[in-house]
C-alpha cells in the first residue's frame, strides 16, 4: 500500500512538471518569445541542477550518517586497523574531490546558463594549470598505491612457522574446513579427481600426513595467533569474507590463494563489546556465485588460545568418521593410520618414529 502512494506520488509529480512545461511553452508562443536561440525552459533546467546537486549530496550524506553502523563494522584483526586507516584516508582524498568536482560541475551549468548577447572566451589551454592537475593526483595516487601495495604484501607474505593453517574451500552452496590435525600438525595433500559425495575435499589418502585432519561443521580460530588461511573453490569463484576482521579473498578453482591475519578479539569479548549475547562471527561468500550464494555462512569462533587448543584435541578426524575409506590406504600404513586418525590407541613413540 505504501509503496504504491510513493509510485502514485511519483506520477502525479511528473504529470505536475510535465504541465508546468507545457504551460511555459504555450505562454512563450503567445509572447512570441520561442523563437529565441534557448527556450523559456532555459533558466528552469538551469536551476533544476543545483536542486539536482543539493538533492544527491544531501541523500548521499544522510545515508553515510543513518547506516554508518551497517557498513562499519567493530575491527577484529590486527591487519584489519591498518586496512581501516587506509580505506578512510582514501575515502577523505577521494570524497572532497568528489565533493569539489561535483560542486563546480553544477555550478558552472547554472552560472554559465544561455544568457542573451554573453558570449564564451576562448581559453585554449594553460601549462601552469595542467601541470598541478597532473602532478598532483600522481603523487596522492602513488601514495595511496604505495601504502596498499604494503598492507596486500603484509597479507599474502609468508606466514610465521607457527601459524595456524587453515584450508577452507568453497562449493556450490557452502564453505568447507580443513585442519591439519593435532598429532602432525601438517595437511594433508588433496587431488579434485578423488573428491566424492563423502570425501568432499579430495583428500588423498596416501599421504600420511592426511590419517589426522578433520572437517568441522564451524570454524575455530585462536585469538592472538597468527591463522594462514588456505583457500580454495571446488566449482566456480567464491570469495571469503570475514567482515569484522577485514580478509577478503578469491577462492578460485585450480587456483589456490592464501591470507593470513591474527584475530585480536574472542567472540566473548566481541559479544561484550557490541553488548548481543547473541552475536556471532560469520565467514560468508561475497562472490556472486549461483542462486544459493546467499547461504553460503558458517560460523566462526574466535577462541582463547587454550580454548581453541581443547577444541582442536576434542575433534574427531575425518578417517574415524568415514573408516571405509581405510582402504584408499596403502596397506602398509594402514596401522599408522588408525593409530593417528584416532581409531585405535597406539604407541606414542611407535608413531612418531614412522611419522
Ligand atoms: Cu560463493
Amino acid at each position: 500500500m505504501f509503496q504504491f502512494i510513493i509510485v502514485l506520488g511519483i506520477v502525479l509529480l511528473l504529470v505536475i512538471l510535465y504541465t508546468l512545461f507545457r504551460i511555459s511553452r504555450l505562454v512563450s508562443v503567445v509572447k512570441g518569445s520561442d523563437k529565441k536561440v534557448a527556450s523559456g525552459s532555459n533558466k528552469v533546467n538551469a536551476g533544476l541542477f543545483i536542486v539536482f546537486m543539493i538533492g544527491t549530496f544531501a541523500l548521499m550524506f544522510w545515508y553515510s550518517w543513518a547506516y554508518f553502523d551497517d557498513y562499519t563494522l567493530p575491527v577484529a584483526s590486527d591487519h584489519g586497523v591498518w586496512t581501516d586507516t587506509l580505506f578512510w584516508t582514501t575515502m577523505a582524498v577521494t570524497g572532497v574531490v568528489f565533493i569539489v568536482t561535483n560542486i563546480l560541475l553544477f555550478w558552472f551549468s547554472y552560472a554559465y546558463q544561455h544568457k542573451e548577447g554573453a558570449k564564451a572566451k576562448f581559453y585554449p589551454d594553460n601549462t601552469k594549470l595542467e601541470l598541478l592537475w597532473t602532478v598532483v593526483p600522481a603523487l596522492v595516487l602513488t601514495g595511496l598505491v604505495f601504502t596498499g601495495l604494503q598492507a596486500w604484501n603484509d597479507i599474502t607474505s609468508e606466514a610465521s612457522e607457527d601459524a595456524e593453517i587453515v584450508e577452507i574451500m568453497g562449493y556450490q552452496f557452502a564453505w568447507g574446513v580443513r585442519y591439519p590435525g593435532v598429532k602432525d600438525n601438517t595437511l594433508g595433500e588433496y587431488n579434485y579427481q578423488l573428491i566424492d559425495a563423502v570425501n568432499q575435499f579430495g583428500m588423498d589418502l596416501r599421504d600420511k600426513n592426511s590419517y589426522d585432519d578433520f572437517m568441522p561443521i564451524e570454524m575455530h580460530i585462536p585469538k592472538g595467533k597468527e591463522v594462514l588461511l588456505k583457500i580454495r573453490a571446488r566449482d566456480v569463484l567464491h570469495s571469503v569474507f570475514l567482515p569484522h576482521f577485514r580478509v577478503k579473498m578469491d577462492a578460485v578453482p585450480g587456483m589456490p590463494t592464501h591470507f593470513k591475519f591474527t584475530a585480536t578479539k574472542t567472540t566473548a569479548e566481541m559479544r561484550a563489546e557490541l553488548e548481543d549475547p547473541e552475536f556471532d562471527y560469520f565467514v560468508t561468500c561475497t562472490e556472486i556465485c549461483g542462486k544459493g550464494h546467499f547461504s553460503m555462512k558458517m560460523k566462526l569462533v574466535v577462541d582463547e588460545p587454550a580454548d581453541y587448543e581443547k577444541w582442536k584435541a576434542e575433534q574427531p578426524t575425518w578417517l574415524k568418521l568415514n573408516p571405509d575409506y581405510l582402504t584408499q590406504v596403502p596397506e602398509e600404513n594402514r596401522e599408522l593410520a588408525k593409530i593417528k586418525s584416532g581409531m585405535i590407541e597406539g604407541d606414542d613413540n611407535n608413531l612418531k618414529a614412522s611419522l
